[in-house]
């Protein structure tokens, strides 16, 4: 049987992935024939609804993806976990009041009270029964900290039961310590290495962000496994704009 994308991440390999922030089947099929090991399809900051999400994870085919939420609010993580993603991202997680109100909308019981509806994560029906006896095991549901204060709290987070592994926003966590986009900055680097001991001291898989490659490959030396590198938009962006320089110098 194939490992589920929450089994590949407690195996703490480093999973390299993209975002998918353009709203088009088309780029989640190219990326997913890519290479990549995951998708991070991103909710919260490309324009795009749930429908869309449905479609973009229709494209992916067996590529893992993962879909960030735009808020905390049930009904959006409850419509989008039963679109069926791989897992769910979860933005700015600052509180352990916050993380426990999320895994209770995330988790079926015993360790949550998710809503059980009927969608195309159930297989519209047709594998109901499987989806929710395996779903807790087999979906996986990553916090996000990206603002001092769940620095701050990042102890007692880390420790609430199911949570399945720690994404950190360098970015909005830079904009938090008021140095936006000074992701490398020696204070939000202490930020980001605070969070990062935390989860692997309660033993769980931590992901981060970088721009580019050149800004994630000393993250999987430091033990990041869940990379997400680059954004759809600027890797278009930038093939096209190297290919106008290299055909206009010459
Ligand atoms: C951030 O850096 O704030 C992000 O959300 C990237 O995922
Ligand atoms: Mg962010």
């Amino acid at each position: 049987m194939n490992r589920s994308f929450r089994q590949l991440l407690r195996a703490q390999k480093p999973l390299i992935g993209t975002f998918l922030s353009l709203a088009s089947p088309e780029a989640a099929e190219i990326i997913a024939l890519s290479g990549v090991d995951w998708i991070f399809m991103d909710m919260e900051h490309g324009a795009f609804g749930i429908l869309e999400v449905q479609r973009l994870l229709q494209a992916a085919g067996n590529c893992p993806a993962v879909v960030r939420v735009p808020s905390h609010d049930e009904v959006w993580i409850k419509k989008v976990m039963d679109t069926g993603p791989d897992g769910v991202l979860i933005p700015h997680v600052n509180t352990p009041e916050q993380t426990r109100r999320i895994i209770r909308c995330c988790k079926y019981p015993p360790l949550g009270q998710r809503d059980v509806g009927i969608a195309r994560a159930q297989g519209y029906g047709a594998t109901f029964q499987n989806y929710i006896e395996n779903a807790n095991d087999q979906m996986a549901v990553i916090i996000q900290i990206e603002h001092i204060d769940g620095v701050r709290n990042i102890d007692e987070i880390v420790r609430i039961p199911g949570v399945d592994a720690v994404f950190i926003g360098p970015y909005d966590l830079s904009g938090s310590m008021n140095k936006p986009g000074q992701v490398r900055d020696a204070e939000v680097e202490t930020a980001v290495e605070t969070v990062r001991q935390s989860a692997a001291d309660a033993g769980l898989p931590v992901g981060i962000f970088g721009v580019n490659a050149d800004a994630v490959r000393s993250r999987i030396a430091e033990g990041y496994t869940l990379i997400a590198c680059g954004i759809d938009a600027m890797l278009l962006g930038e093939a096209v704009s190297s290919m106008v320089k290299s055909l206009k110098s010459t």
